[in-house]
């Protein structure tokens, strides 16, 4: 299973991002169509809202760069992106686990036994939607990250290389694009991470509590509040306490 046909592949030593990478090939109108950047490290790799993702070698970081065009039956195709994008990891991750199941946080991280083993970083530029993915594969961070990290290695029954984790990634990609909105939908939710738990989420630096009742037909968190009300909240700067 090698990368899809349909993606020129761009592949770096190592780079600052590889998102950065991709607006900038984007901007300067050097590459077509749908396009890969993969590096073996990064300098500057990003996470949302300016923050940092540690980045080192033995690691996957690559941006899928895809044209984008309209909606997906009546949801608009780039708010669908984050769900397709967790789906595909999740998939790939699972093709080389023994046992244990990622499950997806919403909005874009994808953990394992509690702990972050890869995050989702999409962007938009011009008509493309930059997927940023990175899956830590042979080490994770053992401090500086909020969350606890691990990484695929050990959950696989044989350590598993960058290449075939980017292959299995790709093709999951492309599947899971193909699905209906519904469908993308209801897969990522029977994995949500907390589902039907109380949880604590900051909201505009407003803490909110309630029971996490998954997402709702345009990807928005349901939070069933104090007294049965229901509360969708958008993406943004919500964070899990
Ligand atoms: C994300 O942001 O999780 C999105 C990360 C996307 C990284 C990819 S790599 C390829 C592409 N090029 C880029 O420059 N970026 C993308 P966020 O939800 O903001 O989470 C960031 C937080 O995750 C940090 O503040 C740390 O707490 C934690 N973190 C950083 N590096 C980590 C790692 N390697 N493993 C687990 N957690 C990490």
């Amino acid at each position: 299973m090698a990368i899809s046909a349909r993606y020129t592949h761009i592949e770096h030593d190592s780079i600052d991002s590889t998102n950065l990478e991709a607006k900038r090939l984007i901007q300067s109108g050097s590459v077509s169509g749908d396009f890969v950047v993969s590096a073996k490290t990064q300098s500057a790799g990003r996470g949302r809202l300016d923050r940092a993702w540690i980045s080192s070698e033995g690691n996957l970081f690559i941006s899928i760069a895809k044209c984008m065009k309209g909606d997906k039956d009546g949801i608009a195709a780039g708010q669908l992106l984050p769900f397709i994008a967790a789906l595909a990891v999740g998939s790939a991750l699972r093709g080389f686990m023994k046992s244990e199941s990622p499950l997806y946080k919403w909005p874009n991280d994808v953990l394992v036994d509690g702990k972050k083993i890869s995050g989702i970083l999409i962007e938009k530029i011009n008509n493309y939607a930059i997927i940023g993915i990175g899956i830590n594969i042979a080490n994770s961070p053992e401090s500086a990250t909020k969350l606890p990290a691990t990484f695929l290695n050990n959950y696989a029954s044989n350590p598993c290389s960058v290449k075939e984790v980017l292959d299995a990634l790709i093709y999951n990609f492309d599947i899971k694009g193909e699905l209906g909105s519904k469908q993308v939908l209801q897969e990522w939710m029977s994995s949500a991470y907390k589902i039907n738990q109380n949880v604590t989420i900051m909201r505009e630096n407003k803490e909110i509590s309630g029971v996490y009742k998954g997402i709702d037909e345009n990807g928005w968190l349901i939070l069933e509040t104090n007294g049965g009300k229901r509360e969708a909240v958008l993406f943004g700067d919500v964070s899990w306490i």
